[in-house]
């Protein structure tokens, strides 16, 4: 599900700002993100039917280049359109009810910030964990304080057969530290979204990739 080094790239409209958003998304596409997540927030947000079909826009063009389409929250429109994955928080519906509703063939990945959260996560189904903010991010209104990356290296020894995808601030020039955490991917809004070539970015970020955990 998970391959190092994985770029899971992360947008919503809202991200896009002048931007048309389904053509960074397929700028990202070619330049070989391994996930897509949907991920509608903010005041400006798109919702109901206008949401509904520019989820199944992402997800056609994700299918076309055979990446994972991940809705973040919305479980109803994940089941509706048929997602490939859905993501929740902490605060958003619990994971062992998010499985429930999903089945098994869905990918849930379950936000948390501890060990403690992590095997909560784990026990109640999720495939991944998303960890962070790693470092600072606008991205995320309500986002917690930068953990660096401590806590992966704790989850990462104590649930080695789930994937970790560290999130927040993470760049092409900074991801070296979360590869050698050893994260199986990174999370990205602003460093592919506000890239002036995001091809070439999305690559740089693959390529900071050296190895790291084994
Ligand atoms: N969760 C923790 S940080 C974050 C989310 C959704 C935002 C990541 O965006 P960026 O721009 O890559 O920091
Ligand atoms: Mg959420």
């Amino acid at each position: 599900m998970f391959t190092n080094p994985s770029v899971y790239y992360i947008l919503g409209t809202p991200n896009a700002g002048l931007r048309d958003p389904l053509e960074l998304l397929e700028e990202a596409l070619k330049g070989g993100i391994s996930h897509f997540q949907l991920r509608e927030k903010g005041r400006e947000a798109l919702t109901g039917q206008a949401l509904k079909d520019f989820a199944v826009k992402c997800q056609s063009l994700c299918k076309d280049y055979d990446v994972p389409f991940i809705i973040n929250d919305d479980v109803e429109l994940a089941l509706e359109i048929g997602a490939d994955g859905i993501h929740v928080g902490q605060e958003d519906a619990k994971a062992s009810a998010v499985r429930a509703s999903v089945g098994d063939r869905m990918i849930l990945g379950v936000s948390v910030h501890s060990v403690e959260e992590a095997a909560e996560a784990i026990q109640n189904g999720a495939d991944y964990l998303g960890m962070g903010p790693v470092f600072g991010t606008k991205s995320k209104s309500d986002a917690k304080a930068p953990s660096g990356v401590t806590k992966i290296i704790q989850v990462r020894d104590r649930f080695p057969e789930t994937p970790v995808i560290g999130i927040g601030g993470i760049t092409a020039d900074n991801a070296g530290p979360v590869w050698e955490a050893g994260a199986a991917g990174v999370a990205v809004i602003s460093a592919i979204t506000e890239a002036v070539n995001i091809q070439e970015e999305v690559r740089r970020i693959t390529a900071s990739y050296k190895g790291g955990f084994s």
